[in-house]
């Protein structure tokens, strides 16, 4: 229990009620903030808030503007949302920014020495490339499981993806830079942001640190898919791989971006639509109430459960020469129900309909990444050439522009699970459904009671 201290000067139990909080007397010092649990919990909202307000805040996007108003200018306009103005690292946007340099990020390493890097992609719309010059990187994990070691002198890492890097200091005492870009979207922010590694000791220190030479450009899909090609789970004695073999519910899922009408043609997208992205050709609406809410309160109307299984119709998905009425998706608030501890394989198919990489992102699960490909997914050939014996253990998996990717999960974990593109704006145009895993015969294999209380968001 901490001690604060109040306005006249006496201390008191930190579990005080809402009168007695005085935000501007919080303390500074993250050591001495007591921990949120301790304050009553009228009062952590606001306290969180207060906290959040004085900063740093780090967001690996960076626009110039206020970001919540221009998402929300964008998806009230239906058109696409203003790029990024700068990406950063750990906060700072780099020396190829105008203005930043002398906030450029360091990271000081001693000769000799080996650094673990933990890379997480927060950009909101781009996946990235990554790399340090001179320096090779060896990455032994993703997504909070161990891979077998890729030795590399680039990463392609996705919004949403997680990386455990290995990074030993072995090049002449000086500074290097490393550096983030994006790989291509059908838009993106094309700027670079750099961080520095800086080598402890006396030496004389370049007037430019040397560049990652091979850092990929932005259209670079082959260094894509030879980077993701590579990683294979550990599959160890200790680390054992589990794919479910036999499949009991299977999914094929088209991913798209499409557009649907707008009053008087009247939006800002292409002309005068609305922006919406689709699985299944099921554009997600945020519905009223939570779904989790819904679920396990039994409040009916807020949700369908009947999200299709296969696309509602089959086309050429990866042509260029595209029916004309795949364009537009159903807006609908659709779930699909799994039974508890079903085997599942989704295949999830890129179409053409504003084909990029897409990283779809599973809540409450780890999957298996068990195969990809490019063009349509066959169902007879494809499925022989899964990775039954070391596939990633992973929670979100790139699909390949125009093409398609595998997974597998066991539905062991009861509840309410979102799945989503993890490309920010796709998301917020309905690249989205939800997965409600029933639950097991007990009590163990049954959602948890809510906490009796819930912060409001
Ligand atoms: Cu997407």
């Amino acid at each position: 229990m901490y001690a604060l201290q109040n306005g006249d000067g006496s201390s008191s139990s930190s579990k005080r009620s809402r009168t007695e909080i005085n935000l501007a007397e919080l303390p500074e010092d993250p050591g001495l903030r007591p921990r949120i649990v301790d304050y009553n919990p009228n009062d952590r909202d606001r306290i969180r808030l207060a906290y959040l307000e004085r900063g740093p805040c780090q967001p690996p996007s960076w626009f110039k503007g206020d970001v919540m108003e221009i998402i929300q200018t964008a998806l009230a306009d239906g058109g696409e949302p203003n790029k990024s103005d700068a990406f950063t690292i750990n906060g700072q946007p780099g020396d190829l920014y105008n203005c930043s340099k002398p906030g450029t990020f360091k990271v000081l390493v001693n000769y000799g020495k080996r650094y673990l890097l933990r890379i997480i992609n927060s950009v909101m719309n781009e996946e990235m490339f990554f790399a340090v010059a001179q320096h090779n990187l060896t990455v032994v994990g993703m997504d909070g499981a161990y891979i077998k070691p890729i030795e590399t002198d680039y990463i392609m890492i996705t919004p949403g993806q997680t990386m455990d890097i290995l990074l030993t200091a072995n090049k002449s005492p000086s500074h290097y830079y490393m550096a983030g870009r994006a790989y291509a979207g059908v838009v993106y922010d094309n700027t670079t942001t750099t961080a520095i590694l800086k080598y402890i000791g006396n030496y004389t220190a370049p007037s430019t640190p040397s560049f990652p030479s091979n850092l990929p450009n932005y259209t670079d899909i082959d260094a894509v898919t030879n980077f993701t090609n590579r990683i294979r789970a550990l599959a160890s004695k200790d680390y054992l791989v589990n794919v479910p073999r036999k499949v009991d519910t299977r999914l094929y899922i088209t991913v798209s971006l499409g557009s649907v009408p707008c009053v008087n043609d009247s939006c800002d997208g292409p002309n005068g639509s609305r922006l919406a992205a689709s699985l299944n050709n099921m554009s997600f609406v945020d519905p009223a109430v939570d779904l989790l809410q819904a679920y396990y309160r039994k409040i009916r109307g807020i949700y369908k459960t009947n999200f299709p299984s296969v696309p509602l119709d089959f086309f050429n998905f990866t042509s260029d020469d595209l029916p004309d009425n795949v364009y537009t998706p159903l807006k609908a608030t659709k779930v699909k129900v799994l039974e508890f501890n079903s085997s599942v394989e989704i295949v999830f198919q890129g179409t053409n309909i504003g084909a990029e990489n897409h990283p779809m992102h599973l809540h409450g699960n780890s999957f298996y990444h068990v195969g990809s490909g490019f063009g349509n997914f066959d169902n007879e050939t494809d499925p022989k050439g899964y990775n039954l014996v070391d596939p990633p253990e992973l929670n979100t998996v790139g699909v390949p522009t125009n093409g398609w990717a595998a997974i597998r999960f066991r539905s062991d974990n009861p509840g309410v699970w979102f799945m989503h593109c993890h490309l920010d704006r796709h998301s917020s145009w309905g690249m989205d459904t939800a997965f409600i895993v029933k639950n097991g015969a007990t009590r163990l294999t049954s959602i948890r009671r809510p906490p009796r209380y819930l912060n409001p968001c």
